[in-house]
Order: C-alpha cells, then sequence, then structure tokens
C-alpha cells in the first residue's frame, strides 16, 4: 500500500514539474489533491485494511500530502514570477505620454462684464433686481411714458406676444415693478436679455441690458453725472473721462447721453472713436415725474436718476471685439481667449 502511495506521490511531482502554465499547474493538483482526486479515492481503500494497519496508512497518506501541497507552492511561486516577468518584457507603458486634456471654462464676455459692472455699482450701495423676458404693454411702454403712436411701439420693432404682452424691449419694467413693489429710497440694478426686431452686423435682435435706477430724496444731475463718471473709471481705468450730451427719452428730463475717453487711442483719434476721442456708451437722465407718479412714487417727495447701456455693445470697447455675432455662435476659438 505505501508503494501505491509512493507511486502516486512521484507521478503527482513529476506533472508538477512539467506543468507550463499556472493554469496547467492548478489542474494538476485538482487531479491529485482534489475532491474526487487520486488521494481521495486511495482513502477509500482505507476500509479494506486491518484497524492496527489503518493509522500508519493515514499518515503516510498525510505526509505524501505535505509534500505535494509544499511542492505545488514551490512550483507556482515559480510561474507565477516567470508570468509576470515575460508580461513586463512583452508589454510596456510610455510614462511620458501627456495625460487626458481637461477642458478648461472660461467665462462668456457678458458675463464679465455684467458681474464687473456689478460688483462697481453694489458699492455704491446698489443691488440686483430681475424680471420677466415677456412684459404687459404697460410695463414695457405705458408707465414708461411712451406714447401709442411712439414709433418703438411698431411691429416692426418690438416682438409681440399676442395682443397685449411683448418680448420686453428694454430692462426699464423692472424699474417699474421695483417702484411698484418697494419703498424709496431704492437703488438697483436690473441687468438681462432684450428683444428688438433687428439684425445686421451691429445689431442682434435679442442683446443684453443693465439699468440702474436710484430714487432717494434730491436726486440731482450731479449724482448722476459722479455715479457713471466713477463706473466708467472704474471699467475702463482710472484717467477715463467721461462726457455728456443733451437727448432726449420719454421716461426721463432732462436727458443726456453719455460717452467715455477712447480707452484704445487715449483720445489721439482712431478707427475704433470715429476719429473723435469719446465713444458713445448708453443713455441716461432724471426719472420723468409722470413715470414716478405712475408706479406710486409722490415726485414732490422723490426724485430718481436712472442710466442704462448695452452689455454686447460695453464688451466689444473693453474687449476689442469686432463682430457681435461671436457673443451668441458659442465657437470656443473665441470663448477661450477669456479668463475662467
Ligand atoms: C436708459 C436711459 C435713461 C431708465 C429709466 C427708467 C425708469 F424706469 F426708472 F424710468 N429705467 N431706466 C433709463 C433712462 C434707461 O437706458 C438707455
Amino acid at each position: 500500500m505505501s508503494i501505491k502511495i509512493q507511486e502516486i506521490q512521484d507521478q503527482a511531482l513529476k506533472k508538477f514539474d512539467s506543468a507550463k502554465t499556472s493554469k496547467e499547474l492548478y489542474d494538476f493538483k485538482v487531479e491529485f489533491l482534489g475532491k474526487s482526486g487520486a488521494f481521495t479515492e486511495i482513502m477509500k481503500s482505507m476500509k479494506d485494511l486491518s484497524s492496527d494497519e489503518r493509522p500508519l496508512f493515514g499518515k503516510k497518506v498525510n505526509e505524501a500530502k505535505v509534500v505535494l501541497e509544499d511542492a505545488y507552492i514551490r512550483k507556482e511561486r515559480d510561474l507565477k514570477t516567470k508570468e509576470i516577468n515575460e508580461k513586463l518584457a512583452s508589454e510596456w507603458l510610455d510614462l511620458t505620454l501627456p495625460g487626458p486634456v481637461q477642458d478648461k471654462s472660461t467665462q462668456h464676455p457678458i458675463s464679465l462684464v455684467l458681474n464687473e459692472t456689478v460688483n462697481i455699482l453694489s458699492r455704491l450701495g446698489y443691488s440686483v433686481r430681475l424680471g420677466p423676458l415677456i412684459e404687459k404693454d404697460f410695463y414695457n411702454f405705458e408707465a414708461l411714458n411712451i406714447p401709442k403712436d411712439h414709433p418703438a411701439r411698431e411691429m416692426q420693432d418690438t416682438f409681440y406676444v399676442g395682443e397685449n404682452h411683448v418680448l420686453r424691449t428694454h430692462t426699464s419694467p423692472i424699474q417699474i415693478h421695483t417702484m411698484e413693489r418697494e419703498k424709496p429710497p431704492i437703488r438697483i440694478i436690473g441687468p438681462g436679455a432684450v428683444f428688438r426686431v433687428d439684425s445686421d452686423v451691429s445689431h442682434a435682435p435679442m442683446f443684453h441690458q443693465i439699468e440702474a435706477l436710484y430714487v432717494d430724496r434730491k436726486v440731482s444731475m450731479a449724482d448722476l453725472k459722479g455715479t457713471i463718471a466713477f463706473m466708467n473709471r472704474e471699467l475702463f481705468g482710472s484717467d477715463t473721462k467721461t462726457r455728456f450730451r443733451p437727448s432726449f427719452f420719454p421716461f426721463t428730463e432732462p436727458s443726456a447721453e453719455f460717452d467715455c475717453s477712447c480707452p484704445f487711442c487715449s483720445m489721439k483719434g482712431c478707427r475704433m472713436c470715429g476719429h473723435s476721442g469719446w465713444i458713445e456708451l448708453g443713455g441716461s437722465g432724471l426719472v420723468h415725474p409722470h413715470v414716478l407718479k405712475l408706479s406710486g412714487i409722490d415726485p414732490m417727495e422723490w426724485q430718481g436718476l436712472a442710466f442704462g447701456f448695452g452689455i454686447e455693445r460695453m464688451s466689444v470697447i473693453k474687449f476689442g471685439v469686432d463682430d457681435i455675432r461671436l457673443f451668441c455662435e458659442n465657437d470656443r476659438r473665441f470663448l477661450d481667449q477669456f479668463p475662467s
């Protein structure tokens, strides 16, 4: 019987030794040491032995198993090492290759000008109010003293939404809503998208505006000029000059358009300023007493200043953009040139 054990052990050791892969080795292990392997079979023959032969037989089988387990572990370690070395020799990684490129995000030039203006005016006590894009005729025109026969009300200039509603043509309705809802003193900025039937190289049907409103006792043109001059210096540099030209708007009296000294040529005259040294920025004025009254504010007690400008135009001036269509095309070659 012990000869049989020795035979199986030798056979197993020979097979283990001949294994070329760890998979093959494992299959041989199962063949001898597995549940229905050679040793399990031989253990079954124990029942044919006499009771004094059995302990010795059991001992021999266990010894043979230990020898094989040990041989298996050593052979497996050799094969695994060999396999890893072969893999290392045949495969390689180029650790000098660049990693995957992470797209960097940037702020849209409209957001940059909007955020900067909000930051500047917030230091003067202004806070932001928003409003709907679709407005009643009353808030977009009537409350702003724009008469029924005013050309801005024509279908050719304004997008109508049914009989009594329009896509807002300016952000002034935000100021009207605020004056109706809040008590003076009021110091607010209304930024947002506005819509006009207009489309050519320098006009888009949707663009963005910022309008500011300050209602308090004894607000004057001096406050208006100081506020706008400060904003322009902060936006374009401390040596920027501001100029006011008399103008007309139905919702302000008096009204003035405002310019800044040309930041491109320091007023020497260039293509950007049409060789005048000045660049037109926006409109302004003292809120018309009739507009205050319509919004529930007593013009004998309170006065208001208001001003507004187009954000695209401000962005064109600040960044030297030469085509306003770039603002809504989402071309990364354009957008990537702005800071994040
Ligand atoms: C401008 C120019 C001048 C303005 C007036 C008002 C309101 F509602 F208070 F009357 N909001 N915005 C205003 C005045 C806007 O933008 C070119």
